[in-house]
């Protein structure tokens, strides 16, 4: 019986960082998907902490944020860095995720035609950051923090994932970002969920939009 699951629509969102995380670490869930016809029913939204979806079950534990999931793993997994300088890098590295992932879902969800031009851009002074956190480490060619994978890791290359499909040359010109999408979807247990079709076939985003 797999030890956690997560619940969530039948989309990559939000929720496919924490399956590379849980992929890449050889750990088991399960996950259950809602339909938008038993979302609308309403039930599971009012039991919500936030009125949203996904939730994340780890025995009595009910969690829902996908940030908070992602830390919660990241925890209890040894993927939170080597000390409490390290967990806070890797805290501001995650933010600064999300803040894209802000960005990258506002046009998704809500200028994709008007926008998709602009938002493309845009994305070299976005990507720059991250290229410059990689370029700051000795050779350029480890994680975001420190020696050793983090949640923050997962959380990047999922959305840099996305990105890939949105404007697939968007990272010819970060050589650092490149190697390191590169490197990470291809450690043998992301690279066989990558491929996998549980993964291929779920839709990234839930308007069709992508
Ligand atoms: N801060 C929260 C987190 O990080 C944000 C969660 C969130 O945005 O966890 N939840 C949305 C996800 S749905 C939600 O619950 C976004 C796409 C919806 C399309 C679904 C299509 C499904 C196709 C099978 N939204 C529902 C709501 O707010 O009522």
């Amino acid at each position: 019986v797999p030890e956690y699951t997560i619940v969530s629509f039948n989309i990559r969102g939000r929720c496919e960082a924490a399956r590379m995380l849980l992929a890449d670490q050889g750990l088991e869930w399960k996950d259950e998907f809602v339909t938008i016809d038993t979302w609308l029913q309403g039930d599971l939204k009012a039991k919500a902490v936030f009125g949203q979806l996904p939730v994340f079950k780890d025995g009595g534990l009910t969690l829902y944020q996908s940030n908070a999931i992602l830390r919660h793993l990241a925890r209890k997994h040894g993927l939170y860095g080597k000390d409490l300088n390290d967990q806070s890098c890797i805290d501001m590295m995650n933010d600064g995720v999300e803040d894209l992932r802000i960005k990258y879902l506002q046009l998704i969800y809500k200028n994709y035609e008007e926008g998709k031009d602009a938002y493309i851009k845009s994305l070299p002074a976005e990507f720059k950051y991250f290229e410059n956190v990689l370029g700051q480490k000795k050779y350029g060619n480890g994680f975001l923090v420190g020696n050793k994978i983090s949640f923050a890791d997962y959380n990047l290359v999922d959305l840099l994932c996305n990105h890939l499909v949105l404007a697939p040359g968007c990272l010819a010109e970060f050589p650092l970002l490149s190697a390191y999408v590169k490197r990470i979807s291809s450690r043998p247990r992301i690279q066989a969920f990558l491929s996998s079709d549980a993964h291929k076939n779920r839709p990234i985003n839930g308007n069709g939009k992508q």
